[in-house]
């Protein structure tokens, strides 16, 4: 059986699309249709009961059901694709940035921006779009605050920690992906690894099979 993969194009399911591609391996693609609600129906629940993308169904029928789990299986499992790196200090650096992108910036940030009213407790919703619009900027704060921090330990050029891509270089290149998207300025050495990064020709191979000219 191959490899299942559930994603949503332009979604955070592209780091692990561009994962895959790197390492050429074959797989399913299934598109979940957020806004048609697909990743709420029954049969994708059954898989992923948190009801997210991007998920990973590994041939022997077990799935992976978050961005870090199946980012960290790829690595592991596929040492030839180097996205983590030997240096236990800077793999363990790599994984710092993973979360940092996962949860600093995507979970912080764009979620609020995204899907502001998920911030909204019910008793307010009367207030709606007000109150949307006050959760959407607070969320464009964080993203560009956290992007500042980034910014400070980037490397003055090249992938984020040594000379190979790696599974935190897939996380912030989404991340990035989205400030260029919806217009949030990314500070110099970030631009410059999104530059770098979105030159890769699997990087443009996926985003024009997700959908988006280079
Ligand atoms: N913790 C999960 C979160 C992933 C996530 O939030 N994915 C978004 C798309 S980028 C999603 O599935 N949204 C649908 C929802 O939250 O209802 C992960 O890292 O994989």
């Amino acid at each position: 059986m191959a490899l299942k993969f559930y994603m949503t194009p332009g979604s955070c399911s592209t780091g692990i699309h561009i994962l895959l591609e790197t390492l050429e391996l074959p797989f399913e693609a299934w598109i979940i249709n957020i806004p048609a609600g697909d990743h709420l129906r029954p049969d994708y629940l059954k898989i992923n009961p948190r009801g997210t993308i991007p998920t990973l169904v590994l041939d022997d029928g077990r799935a992976l059901t978050d961005f870090r789990s199946i980012a960290l299986w790829l690595a592991e499992t596929y040492p030839r694709g180097r996205f983590l790196p030997q240096d236990p200090a800077l793999a363990a650096r790599a994984v710092e940035l993973l979360d940092f992108a996962l949860i600093q910036l995507h979970g912080e940030g764009y979620t609020r921006i995204f899907t502001s009213e998920r911030y909204i407790p019910s008793s307010e919703a009367r207030h709606g779009q007000g109150l949307k619009d006050d959760v959407a900027s607070h969320g464009r704060e964080i993203v560009s605050q956290a992007f500042e921090l980034l910014e400070r330990r980037m490397p003055a050029e090249g992938y984020v920690v040594g000379p190979h891509f790696s599974i935190a270089d897939a996380a912030l290149f989404y991340n990035e992906f989205w400030a260029d998207r919806i217009g949030i300025l990314l500070p110099p050495r970030v631009a410059a690894h999104y530059r770098l990064v979105r030159a890769r020709p699997v990087v443009r191979q996926v985003l024009a099979e997700e959908g988006y000219r280079s």
